[in-house]
């Protein structure tokens, strides 16, 4: 396999005026004709025309209209030498979709013809220049059986469409915004579709469409309401206007991602549309609203405004799941969102950057793009738009927002190139902050005070190191923003929160007039991406964790001393916990008198995950980490079990349902208590959890039931989750939920368990949602049985990589990510998991995916 250098960037030798696509489709294959200009640059350092293309049989090509066989092709590439200056290439090839089991392309999904092509799918379509600088306008016509395929959508308006011999119909779409071959769609099937319009801010009206199977038109309303509200929020926050008459949304079963934004005609994974009361649970409903924000937001940056290579993923994505935080706090709490998304940070993206799969945000070598659709080039590219946002202020950071959508609306960009404009806009030096974008790994920041009573001054020592990682060593410091409050010793704030620019390996900042010895809040609202440890005292960190006005800091140090108190019991089994276990006791009656926001306490009622906790361990022994966690948990139900009663029936559904902030608190917190309540596993937790179940009216309370069931071996769990099998047979969105809740239990029936839900006739290797709910679920939800010191979770994971390599590579290389980690595990697991890896890497014809993060992982 080839590796690809970001510094071997060069411009397309030649640009396209437009393309013209037909499609016709038949049920053994789909012709393809594409009629492309061509104009040579005045800078192209060679003539030869070089197009991306697999997975195609050429039937006729031409030059200006006459026949031309001056092309050689090989398996992914037709050349042709000294093409001309400018010309017309009509090239007709011929593909089949419903063989097409890699979801790239055109391909087919439960009757329906749909299409994938970020990054590199349009190549299996036609032969073309397959790379985002090259934009162009697109003329698409398409013909299917009007029978089977009443619906046929591209992008852009409909200008055409007309009745066809033999039972037939067309469409001919035209998109006027020019874009790279990335943004193409096209869907053809037999879909319903629920209808509302937009009137944008300069008083257009947008017709917006979600086209979804008949059947599941009931489940589309929050899709259609997030969509409107994402389109208002840009409009208020980022001043950008949608340009098109039409936007369409199409839910698809068979997706490898969760949602993809090509131009006006989104195509999305059911489980990022579909949501109703009786099938999605709250974190569903919440995440539909943050995919339809996300995909929206993309139609400027990434569509209007888009990558000039591959190594630029973050300039959209980085950008966009920020813009996509951020409108998710707006229509919730502020406080949650950051400390959901902190959360998820912590236990992917660092457990990426602890890996040998740690990479840049803007890397500088692939082998596989595919691969580097990942949480540091997504989630910590957010992070490093937030810090950006930070420094600048909000004022100044929308003049920079502005000054970009100005400066590149319509070209093909790099994330130096959006950097550039905040340093332009603001006036500020901003080449140490690119750091961030070109060092790999989790900084570390140690923070350390000194208080001075006599001249009444706090002193903060701050000292940042950045690991070694592979390929990268020495680092240099970073520009990081700290963002920092004081509080006295009664909890008043006495300093509200500065921004502490640190640019020094280490550096210190002293405040004035602090009249008495001071407790920090530290990285407020977590400010940066980076590992703190300071030297805060439990009483500290118990004082903040009551008193501190920053939510998310008031949660963080509650999860320190969680932390502090797993480590003591993973000492000593023995050690004293009781003034945790007491603290909790004041949190669980805060959260009874009604004390603060009902979803911040559900979180602040919450233990850290073993994943998160695994990575504070030097070593990592996922056996023993749960051992720890649960003895704190079981702890704090036999202090509390009175007081967490109360807690889960003062929660109780009052039984009309809504999607509030305030609905959703209430559900999060009374699931928490029944958690804690359950959390012993005995015969009136598995009653209690089944009264639960009995008595919900939504799916938020079912599946919390069902979870507090998971590990248990009495009779309730069976007649539970059956019941949730018949229920919910004919929804494939819970199905997939039955998978997981069985897939995630913690209990030593898994294996056998394991084996029957993959022989179940539900089961199906080729689409990507059951993979994931079943091996996804396994291997990164259900840490103590995959790190079985048997091996037998490895082996099962393996399997599957190599299963799903000949089938869809990209979902293959998805499940390598569990294993990365292998070096941190104790030495038993390290061997077991390194041979698991070893065995992939010796499986003939493993796709680039695969061995891309096989072969570096085990580097
Ligand atoms: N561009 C791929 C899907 C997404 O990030 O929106
Ligand atoms: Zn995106």
């Amino acid at each position: 396999p080839k590796t690809i250098y970001l510094k071997d960037y060069t411009p397309a030798p030649y640009r396209v005026g437009h393309v013209n696509l037909s499609f016709t489709l038949f049920e053994d294959k789909t012709i393809v004709k594409s009629e492309v200009q061509y104009i040579k640059t005045a800078d192209a350092t060679s003539g030869d025309l070089v197009l991306n293309g697999q997975d195609q049989v050429v039937t006729a090509v031409e030059m200006d209209g006459i026949r031309f066989d001056g092309y050689t092709i090989t398996a992914h590439e037709m050349t042709i030498k000294d093409a001309g200056e400018k010309f017309t290439l009509t090239i007709t090839s011929e593909i089949d979709p419903a063989s097409n089991t890699a979801l790239e392309g055109l391909y087919k999904s439960q009757g329906s013809y749909c299409t994938q092509c970020e990054a590199e799918g349009f190549r299996r379509i036609t032969y073309f220049q397959d790379r985002p600088d090259v934009l162009s306008t697109f003329s698409v016509r398409i013909e299917a059986d009007k029978h089977k395929y009443p619906v046929l959508l591209s992008n852009g308006n409909l200008v055409d469409t007309g009745d066809l011999a033999h039972g037939r119909h067309f469409t001919a779409w035209n998109d006027p915004f020019p874009k790279p071959c990335y943004l193409f769609a096209l869907v053809a099937g037999n879909l319903v579709r629920i209808e509302d319009s937009f009137q944008t801010m300069s008083g257009r009206q947008v017709a917006l469409h979600i086209y979804v199977r008949a059947g599941d038109e009931q489940q589309c309303d929050h899709a259609m309401q997030s969509l409107k509200k994402a389109m208002k929020w840009d409009e208020e926050k980022y001043g950008r206007e949608y340009q098109l008459d039409l936007f369409n949304i199409v839910a698809v079963s068979d997706f490898n991602m969760g949602a993809m934004e090509n131009t006006s005609l989104n195509i999305f994974n059911t489980k990022l549309v579909l949501a109703h009361q009786e099938t999605a649970t709250d974190t569903d409903f919440d995440s539909v609203e943050a995919v339809i924000g996300h995909e929206y937001f993309h139609n400027w940056t990434g569509n209007r405004v888009t990558c000039r290579d591959w190594f630029q993923l973050s300039l959209k994505e980085g950008l966009t799941v920020f813009r996509d935080q951020e409108f998710s706090a707006d229509m919730s709490s502020r406080a949650v969102k950051r400390i959901d998304d902190v959360d998820q940070l912590r236990r992917l993206q660092f457990s990426e950057d602890a890996s040998p799969l740690a990479h840049a945000v803007q890397p500088d070598n692939f082998i596989e793009i595919s691969n580097f659709y990942t949480t540091t080039v997504y989630e910590k590219g957010a992070e490093l738009i937030r810090m950006q946002h930070t420094l600048l202020g909000q004022e100044t950071y929308r003049k920079a927002a502005d000054l970009y959508f100005e400066r590149y609306d319509g070209h093909a960009v790099t994330c130096n190139d959006f950097v550039q404009c905040m340093a332009d806009a603001s006036g500020r030096d901003m080449s140490q902050f690119f750091l961030w974008y070109k060092q790999a790994g989790t900084p570390t920041l140690k923070a350390s005070g000194q208080y001075n009573a006599a001249q009444q001054q706090y002193t903060l020592s701050l000292t940042q190191s950045q690991p070694d990682t592979a390929g990268q060593a020495d680092k240099k410091p970073l520009h990081i923003p700290v963002a920092v409050g004081l509080l006295d010793a009664l909890g008043n704030e006495t300093h509200a929160t500065q921004i502490l620019e640190m640019t020094a390996r280490e550096q210190s900042f002293t405040f004035d007039h602090v009249p008495s010895r001071p407790v920090p809040s530290i990285l407020r609202g977590f400010s940066a991406p980076v590992k703190l440890t300071t030297d805060l005292s439990d009483d500290d960190l118990r004082l903040l964790q009551l008193k501190d006005t920053d939510g998310f800091n008031k949660w963080e140090s509650g999860q320190t001393l969680a932390l502090r108190n797993i480590e003591r019991v993973m000492a000593d089994a023995t050690a004293d916990i009781s003034q945790f276990v007491d603290d909790f006791g004041i949190i669980i009656e805060q959260a009874i008198a009604g004390v603060g926001d009902k979803a911040l306490l559900a979180r602040a009622l919450t233990l850290p995950t073993i994943a998160v906790i695994a990575q504070t361990q030097t070593v990592i022994d996922p056996a023993a980490i749960d051992q720890a966690r649960t003895h704190i948990l079981k702890s704090i139900k036999r202090a509390h079990k009175d007081a967490l009663a109360r807690l889960y029936d003062d929660n109780a559904n009052t039984g009309t349902f809504s999607v509030s902030p305030a609905a959703m608190g209430r559900r999060a917190l009374q699931n928490v208590a029944l958690e804690l309540l359950t959390v012993t596993n005995g015969k009136g937790c598995a009653a209690r959890a089944k009264a639960h179940y009995d008595g919900a009216n939504n799916m938020t309370d079912r599946v919390a039931a069902l979870a507090c069931l998971s590990d248990s071996t009495q009779p309730e769990r069976e007649l539970v989750f059956a019941d949730f099998y018949e229920r919910f047979k004919a929804y494939q969105l819970v199905v997939d939920k039955w998978f997981t809740l069985q897939a995630m239990a913690n209990r030593p029936a898994i294996f056998d368990d394991f084996a029957k839900l993959r022989q179940h006739h539900e089961f199906n290797i080729k689409n990507p949602n059951r993979v994931r709910s079943l091996y996804s679920a396994f291997a990164l939800n259900n840490p103590v049985q995959f790190h079985h010191p048997s091996g037998q979770g490895y082996a099962i994971l393996r399997d599957a990589i190599i299963e799903l390599n000949a089938i869809n590579p990209q979902i293959a290389s998805r499940l390598v990510t569990p294993l990365r980690e292998w070096k941190r595990y104790t030495p038993v697991l390290q061997t077991q998991m390194q041979d698991a890896l070893q065995a992939i890497m010796n499986t003939p014809n493993l796709s680039n995916d695969v061995f891309e993060l096989v072969s570096k992982s085990l580097k």
